[in-house]
């Protein structure tokens, strides 16, 4: 039997190397564009996808901005990602998404259209209309909007077979949840009868609260930490690490992992760069 929390963990060690190494690239300014680093929350779709992949199921996704490790975490291309980065037609999104709006066909991942919320009553409308097993992705602060609570609501009248994630990184740019708000979201949900809980985003605890998925409407608001700026490269300091308390969890095999993800993501760029 695979251990659980090293599957999750060597795809969020994809997913790490890969914003690392992006992060080099923006610094260099190789990328132009405003570029949404999710290292720090890739333990989130790293573990919702390992989830998926052992219930043997390919839902529908709809993901937010900060979207390259769920990209990555469900099966996106590394190679179409770094097309898509660097503008050109063989991009996952045709050199036309960017950063921003990236997607997999193939995978079912759908891409965000650049109005903040707009993938919940989107991915409501497409579970309402396939009645099939739906994930929705959005920030904490996105998940604010009008027609997010209220598409939130519509999934729970019709007791819809959709997984909503807030990515709940405290932060809208750089407004705190605090200055923004007197209410959090899995309280909301809950007053529209949605289950709702507030979790870490702990691999096992993710885990535990995904027993009976897609079964009924669920909110999972998940505090994480986000280690780059809102674009760009940089960084607002030292915080908690996910990654590197799992890193030292696996020892030896997690460096050897990390080192594995770092080399695979370096080749890929050298690969795509080269093609020119
Ligand atoms: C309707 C709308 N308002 C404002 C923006 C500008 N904007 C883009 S991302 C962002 C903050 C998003 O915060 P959150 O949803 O928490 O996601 P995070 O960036 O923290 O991952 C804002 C205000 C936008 N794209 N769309
Ligand atoms: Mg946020």
């Amino acid at each position: 039997m695979k251990d659980f929390r090293l599957e999750v963990f060597k795809k969020a060690s994809l997913c790490r190397n890969f914003e690392n190494i992006l992060y080099e690239k923006v610094q260099e300014k190789l990328i132009k564009f405003p570029v949404y680093l999710s290292a720090g929350q890739e333990f989130i779709a790293a573990t919702i996808s390992e989830k998926i992949s052992e219930l043997n199921i390919s839902p529908d996704i709809f993901i937010q901005h900060r979207g390259h490790s769920t990209y990555l975490s469900f099966g996106g291309s590394i190679d179409e990602l770094i097309d898509e980065l660097l503008g050109r037609k063989t991009g996952c999104a045709l050199g036309m998404g960017g950063s921003a709006s990236i997607q997999c066909k193939k995978k079912n991942i759908y891409g965000h259209d650049g109005l903040m919320g707009n993938q919940v009553p989107i991915g409501v409308g497409a579970c309402f209309a396939s009645k099939c097993p739906t994930i929705v992705f959005v920030g904490d602060s996105a998940a604010e909007e009008d027609y997010c609570l209220s598409a939130i609501g519509w999934a729970s009248t019709k007791n819809l077979p959709i997984l909503f994630v807030v990515e709940d990184n405290n932060l809208s740019i750089l407004t705190e949840k605090k200055v923004r708000r007197n209410w959090e979201m899995h309280d909301v949900a809950k007053g529209m009868q949605v289950k709702s809980f507030n979790i870490s985003d702990d691999p096992l605890i993710i885990n535990k609260h995904l027993q009976n998925v897609f079964d009924f409407p669920l909110l999972l608001n998940i505090n994480t930490v986000r280690k780059f700026w809102h674009a760009g490269a940089g960084t607002d300091g030292e915080n908690f690490d996910r990654y590197e308390e799992e890193l030292k969890y696996f020892g030896d095999e997690g460096n050897a992992i990390d080192k594995y993800n770092k080399n695979l993501v370096l080749d890929a760029w050298q690969r795509q760069l080269e093609k020119q």
